[in-house]
């Protein structure tokens, strides 16, 4: 730094004995829980967990559940995804799909979207409208394998677990691997040892296989599609890849709106929102930008929780009830917009 003449700032001088602590205390507090009735407040869950956290609702939900795996890691971890009705018993109702964890490092988006899981099953009281014509499908967990070795050896690890052709450097970003646009300018990389790297080929990612064919599976029907990441306070819109914007962009935007309303109304929690490109910067091959130009999603985006802990994706425990419980009134909002304007 000094070399180059850049100002810099030590703002923590050793983050290890940090990320230590956080491990050691989620450890601590796993203990206390009841299996599997997990307590989303109270701790980070793996993927593992995750995946018996699911099974156990079909037998507490038997009607109003289903748990299907659409494939497997690169790691052979089973990949599963939740649709949640009302029991109603009607078919090929429009649908809002939600993921979570296409980055390892994200752990709040994990634990957002087991909060909406709880929020639509067990605190369906509340929630009734939002089920009333529409499913909901939730995979809380795309990147299984870079979520685990965030677990278990490296906090801040974002890509897949895959080897390259560099045998230095391991990790695909699934968010820059989708075959809408892949590669295209500035938007990803080249160099497997950038954590922006595209991938050799579209979709030469387990992960990023396994969420297209989910989202394939409901084209047609795909009203909302909604990509939970970390962090920076962003409803992000298409497109990514370029800096047109799509025709439809004014009613995506109403539904941004109503989000970024609901939450400054209920925390004061400010959201920006727009087209990627020009909100945050270009990125190339991702989720939502295959959503809505491939699988023809109504509304596409991506949801930037907020910032926590010392890094960023690292919230303690404690910051989690404040995080997800303002994101949902932000999500709440925006599902009923969506139901509003494209009524079944
Ligand atoms: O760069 C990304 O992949 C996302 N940001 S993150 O800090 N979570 O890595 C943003 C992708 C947004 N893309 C679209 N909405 N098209
Ligand atoms: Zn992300």
């Amino acid at each position: 730094m000094r070399n180059y003449h850049l100002e810099y700032k030590v703002l923590i001088e050793d983050l290890a004995p940090l990320v230590h602590a956080q491990r050691a205390e989620n450890l601590r507090k796993k203990l206390l829980i009841q299996w599997p009735h997990i307590d989303v407040l109270s701790a980070f869950y793996t993927h593992s967990e995750i995946n018996d956290y699911l099974d156990s609702l079909l037998e507490r939900f038997p009607k109003r559940v289903q748990v299907k795996q659409f494939g497997w890691s690169y790691e052979r971890r089973p990949l599963k995804v939740l649709t949640i009705t009302n029991g109603d018993g009607r078919r090929n109702k429009p649908v809002i799909l939600i993921d979570g964890t296409v980055h390892a490092r994200e752990w709040i988006s994990p634990s957002m979207a087991l909060y909406i899981i709880q929020q639509l099953l067990d605190n369906y009281g509340d929630n009734q409208e939002l089920l009333q014509d529409y499913d909901w499908v939730i995979m809380p967990v795309v990147n299984a394998d870079g979520y685990e070795y965030t677990h278990t050896d490296s906090r801040y690890w974002r890509k897949s677990r895959r080897p390259t052709s560099n045998p230095e450097c391991i990790g695909t970003d699934i968010n820059r691997n989708f075959g809408y646009e892949w590669g295209h300018d500035e938007g990803s990389s080249s160099d497997p040892c950038e954590n922006i790297y595209r991938g050799e080929r579209p979709f030469d990612q387990s992960e990023s296989q396994v969420l297209r064919d989910v989202m394939l599976h409901y084209k047609g029907r795909l009203n909302f599609y909604l990509s939970l990441h970390s962090y920076g306070n962003y409803f992000l819109l298409p497109w990514g890849y370029t800096s047109d914007f799509p025709d439809t962009y004014q009613d995506m935007m109403s539904v941004a709106d109503a989000g970024a309303k609901a939450i400054i109304y209920s925390t004061n929690g400010i959201y920006s929102y727009g087209s990627t490109y020009y909100v945050l910067y270009p990125t190339s091959g991702d989720t939502t930008d295959f959503a809505f130009g491939v699988v023809n999603a109504t509304v596409a985006m991506t949801m930037e929780l907020p910032a926590a802990g010392f890094q960023g994706f690292d919230p303690w425990i404690s910051q989690i009830e404040r995080l997800v419980t303002e994101s949902w009134v932000g999500v709440r909002a925006m599902a009923a917009e969506v139901i509003r304007r494209y009524p079944s």
